[in-house]
């Protein structure tokens, strides 16, 4: 096994939102680098629905990508998700966004998994909060790699103002 380092991205936007977003974060406790604030995020893709919460976390440990994707499949499983609506209302999403190894960003075109996430960068609820806990992030784009705070300034300004910073997540033991 080797030691990679996930950006991963939650949402919800059904039930107690800030309950499943902290599920994820009781789970990774042990891994954990970084969580962003809670932000309260205006539904992408075009469905009709209730505003989000959403966080974006950094975790490192000795796992591959298909790991961390089977983490974040058994949170969703554990929030009781089901699959209906595509973009549409869930209780607990989490994405793997990027993975990256001895500091390579890892690509994959895996319909399983591709890497990275090939919808992070039109994605305002992703980067954003990415951005308040990694500065100097960085994202693989059909442009090569590219700073999220380059990403974020291209976005479309309605974007990026329908994703407001709420509060923290309580913050978690390692075990
Ligand atoms: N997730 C989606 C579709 N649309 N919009 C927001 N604001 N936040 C999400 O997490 C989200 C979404 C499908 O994964
Ligand atoms: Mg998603
Ligand atoms: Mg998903």
């Amino acid at each position: 096994m080797t030691y990679s380092r996930v950006v991963l991205s939650a949402g919800s936007n059904i039930g107690d939102r800030r309950a499943h977003l902290a599920g994820v974060v009781e789970r990774l406790a042990d891994d954990l680098i970084a969580v962003s604030p809670v932000y309260s995020t205006a539904p992408w893709g075009g469905v009709d629905q209730d505003d989000f919460f959403n966080v974006t976390l950094l975790a490192g440990a000795d796992r591959n990508p298909g790991q961390w994707l089977d983490i974040c499949h058994e949170l969703e499983q554990a929030a009781d998700r089901t699959r209906d609506v595509r973009w549409g209302p869930r209780t607990l999403d989490v994405d793997v966004i990027s993975v990256s190894r001895d500091g390579e960003i890892v690509r994959s075109d895996d319909p399983a998994l591709t890497l990275p996430h090939p919808r992070a960068a039109q994605r305002a609820f992703v980067l954003v909060p990415w951005l308040a806990i990694e500065p100097d992030a960085t994202l693989w784009t059909p442009q090569g790699e590219r700073p999220v705070a380059d990403l974020i300034a291209e976005l479309d300004p309605d974007e990026r103002a329908g994703v407001v910073p709420v509060d923290d997540l309580p913050a978690v033991r390692r075990r």
